[in-house]
């Protein structure tokens, strides 16, 4: 519809030198559940993820698995692709930096760098670590048995090689400039400050092409020199939107984008490298880069050596799909570092969705369908405390959502949702419907009509974050589709007395471990 707002979210592209785990299922759950939610507060929303393709590390994977590179990078992707259906990802493309659609758009890029003067070839002698594809300084290396070795760990040996450079140093005034004005530009307000010091100190021109290895997208007019590839990588984001032709539909609605969200790890791409190539080219840079923080498994770092990477396969199998995407959300202030610990997570899921929300919607709807003939009953006169609850539903809950979101704080919102939920329980025990019903059967048919009421709410917030199994809650409810947005979190959308429902069961299971079956049983 033409006069939606639009609204463009990106995850990184990742690499495909390695499987999907816990950390990159995180990104894009959480640009899913704000993509869902613009969806739903009535933005025409563009998600984008994928994966990045090129560059040393990734031609370094294929050559040790003995696989043609490009067969290599057309099985990891697809294990990237697969997390769409498995998460429930809406993402409406998958970029992938192989395809022709990209290749241009990368030289296309590279082009518009040439012809504003911002590129020149030079030589570019220094050491060099082939491993982390960096170079380091003279002051950063350690000798160990006569080798030169990188904080990293990875040798280095002296190259000298002939590369391109984008002149990054003439950038700074315009990028400290671009900070200045743009105080919103990176997110959390604690990686601006991060940003803006790194900037304020010396900003060498980069190295933007290699010679060693030809696994990358062709610099144009020389075809000894492959892009370096993050040059290639970021343009990614452009690509998507149908650049460079700069006309294209896509890219006159979406760009600049409103987020790229991505780990700490690669903020100073974002932040610094990727404003400053668009500025040079004549483009806008995106709104907001958000930097989100890192993942740790029971305490220890995520690695091959450790075997403790934890996969989206596993997290579906141990928890649900919608449970493991509620406690990613929900667990961790998005910006902190987070520990994933599987006591945390089944607590979490079974007080949070199991115990609170879960037990709510089945109580009321069993009581509903037993005592009231099968149908939402119809409500007499609204006393002060439905009142309030109704109100806390339908008015005051989805406003402050807003207000979370736009900050990107996924956690907050969720504590929102959740006070409305504890709310409802509180009421449901002062109301004791299962007293009214021998005592005062026409009261207790308005307090189940304000519950159900307030699940048909609930219901409709939780769609980002559990859409399967909110969705689930309104297809009890009997809600029909056109009135699944969040235009319909109001009193003008109540829910009608009569509607006719079936005998609910439960949606948010608990999670029982083995030894307490065990014991049980
Ligand atoms: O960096 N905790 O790809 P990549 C939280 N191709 N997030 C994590 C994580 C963890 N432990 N581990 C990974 C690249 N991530 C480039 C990006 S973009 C133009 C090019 C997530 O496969 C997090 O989002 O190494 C991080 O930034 C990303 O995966 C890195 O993915």
């Amino acid at each position: 519809m033409a006069d939606k707002k639009p609204f463009y979210i990106t995850t990184p592209i990742y690499y495909v030198n390695d499987i999907p785990h816990l950390g990159h299922t995180y990104t894009s759950i959480a640009c899913d559940v704000m993509a869902r939610f613009k969806t739903l507060d009535g933005y025409d929303v563009k998600f984008l993820t994928g994966t990045d393709e090129h560059g040393l590390k990734v031609y370094q994977a294929a050559s040790k698995a003995g696989v043609d590179t490009q067969a290599f990078v057309d099985k990891v992707s697809q294990n990237f692709r697969d997390i769409q259906p498995l998460m429930n990802l809406s993402n409406d493309d998958f970029i992938r930096t192989t395809e022709p659609r990209h290749i241009k758009a990368a030289q296309g890029i590279w082009n518009k760098l040439v012809e504003a003067g911002d590129i020149y070839l030079d030589k570019y002698s220094g050491w060099y670590a082939m491993r982390d594809e960096a170079y380091y300084g003279e002051d950063e290396l350690t000798d160990v048995d006569g080798k030169k070795v990188a904080p990293s760990g990875a040798e280095c040996e002296w190259v000298e090689e002939e590369s391109y450079f984008f002149r990054l140093s003439a950038w700074r005034e315009k990028l400290l400039a671009f900070y200045e004005a743009h105080p919103d530009f990176v997110q959390p307000e604690g990686r601006y400050n991060e940003v803006k010091s790194f900037v304020s100190g010396e900003l060498r021109d980069l190295s933007i092409s290699r010679t060693t290895f030809d696994w990358g997208v062709p610099v144009p007019g020389n075809d000894k020199h492959v892009m370096y590839v993050w040059i290639d990588a970021l343009t990614n984001y452009i690509t998507a939107l149908g650049y460079p032709d700069t006309e294209a539909p896509d890219y006159k609605k979406f760009w600049p984008a409103d987020y790229h969200v991505v780990g700490k790890d690669i903020l100073r791409f974002h932040a610094v490298y990727w404003p400053a190539f668009l500025m040079a080219a004549g483009l806008e840079p995106p709104q907001c880069v958000f930097a989100h923080g890192w993942w740790t498994i029971e305490g220890q770092k995520m690695s091959k050596s450790l075997g403790n990477a934890i996969s989206p396969h596993d997290l579906v199998e141990r928890y649900g799909v919608d449970a493991s995407r509620y406690f990613l959300m929900r667990h961790v202030p998005f910006g902190n570092d987070g520990n994933f610990a599987h006591e945390d997570a089944v607590n979490r899921i079974n007080s949070d969705l199991a115990n609170s929300l879960g037990n709510l919607a089945q109580r009321t709807l069993s009581m509903i369908h037993k005592n009231c003939d099968g149908q939402i009953p119809h409500p007499g006169e609204f006393l002060e405390a439905d009142k309030n609850l109704l109100d806390h539903a339908q008015s005051r809950t989805l406003p402050g959502l807003r207000r979370q979101f736009d900050k990107f704080m996924i956690h907050r919102a969720l504590e929102d949702v959740m006070h409305l939920v504890n709310e409802a329980n509180t009421y449901i025990d002062h109301q004791a419907p299962w007293t009214l019903k021998k005592e005062d059967p026409e009261r207790m048919k308005t307090v189940l009509y304000v519950l159900a009421e307030t699940i048909r709410c609930l219901g409709l917030m939780m769609l980002p974050i559990t859409p399967d199994s909110a969705s689930k809650m309104l297809d009890q409810l009997k809600i029909p589709a056109d009135a699944r947005d969040f235009s319909a979190v109001s009193a003008d959308s109540a829910i009608p007395g009569g509607t006719p429902i079936d005998k609910p069961e439960g949606i948010f299971p608990r999670i029982v471990e083995e030894e307490q079956q065990q014991a049980a049983g």
